[in-house]
């Protein structure tokens, strides 16, 4: 029903513009390129605008030279009706394209549990292990044939979100769809290669660094590591080289809550991002400091120091796990 109710407002109206969250990544760049060909193919006129550039390892997706920053458009007042926002949880978290669509229509598609549908229309399945996956359903409900370049975008989208099929969010559903897809012109192992075997020797170097210094609750529940921008420095690193160390961490055995805490570039706090193994709600915990995400994987920012943000953290993160023990076992 939501899907078709999307599709007659598309009908309506000539053009659009898509943006996503800040600093994206495949689920962003890979579902606004396929919605941005959707589109296309309904006879459309189509922007993509983000805040952020695209990240390195995925410049490869069919189109990506299409993708504008809000700063590249400088004076241009971009003239569309329909602004599209995909896997963005809040208005905030689009950063500058905010004030771009002020007083327009505003879709809002996405799979974050903690998205407060801002949108004037809001298609939100926190099932859904990607907004690609969505996507996908948004192209099957409008009877327009998939190609081959929506495809692998669509399939980069899953692929990121579930880092490549591993995580809790993936379903049947969602390998259906990808063996569905696997049936246009896709090179998997490629696709792999791309996105995820470019590390530089350096990151490497850096990695070797954070494991020497990960730390751990005594009952071992909890499992976090920093980086500081001297580490990045001192390696010859700018870029968000380190986004992957979280899923290596998250491997440790009895590991239940796992964080990485980032300094941010600006020197104006710290970024950090949780993963979940366990029924332990991280979108709740980023949320007590204002950040939000999904139930096994989030992200926020602590305005502090790295070692106040450290302890405020390990503090909640304490409190969660407690909690989660002093409730009553399901039989
Ligand atoms: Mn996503």
């Amino acid at each position: 029903m939501i899907k078709k109710q999307i599709l007659d407002i598309i009908k309506k109206h000539k053009r659009f513009l898509i943006a996503g969250h800040i600093n994206p990544e495949g689920d962003a760049i890979g579902s606004q390129l396929a919605m941005a060909n959707l589109l296309k193919m309904m006879d459309k006129e189509v922007r993509i605008v983000n805040q952020d550039c695209v990240p390195k390892n995925i410049m490869f997706m069919p189109g990506v030279e299409s993708v504008e920053q809000v700063e590249s458009l400088g004076d241009e007042v971009v003239e569309f009706e329909v602004a599209i926002i995909l896997d963005s949880p809040t208005l905030e978290r689009i950063g500058g394209v905010k004030d771009i669509i002020k007083g327009k229509y505003v879709i809002c598609i996405d799979h974050h549990v903690s998205n407060c549908e801002f949108g004037d229309i809001n298609w939100v399945d926190a099932h859904c292990s990607s907004v690609g996956e969505m996507i996908f359903e948004l192209f099957k409900s409008s009877h327009m044939a998939i190609d081959d370049a929506s495809a692998l975008c669509i399939y980069v989208a899953i692929m990121t979100d579930t880092g490549s099929f591993r995580y809790s969010n993936t379903t049947s559903r969602t390998h259906q769809i990808a063996a569905d897809l696997l049936l246009y012109d896709i090179n998997s192992k490629q696709v792999y290669e791309n996105i995820y075997e470019t590390k530089s020797f350096n990151t490497f170097k850096l990695l070797a660094q954070v494991l020497t210094n990960l730390k751990r609750t005594d009952d071992a529940k909890f499992v976090w590591f920093k980086v500081t921008n001297e580490m990045m420095s001192k390696n010859g690193l700018t870029s968000d080289c380190c986004e992957d160390f979280i899923a290596l961490v998250r491997m440790i055995e009895g590991a239940e809550v796992v964080a990485f805490l980032r300094e941010m570039e600006n020197g104006q706090g710290v970024k950090v991002s949780f993963r979940s193994k366990t029924d332990i709600d991280v979108n709740v915990i980023a949320k007590t400091f204002g950040g939000g995400g999904h139930k096994a994987a989030s992200g926020c920012v602590i305005k502090k120091n790295m070692d106040e943000a450290e302890k405020l953290l390990l503090n909640v993160v304490e409190q969660a796990i407690k909690k989660k023990m002093e409730r009553p076992k399901q039989y």
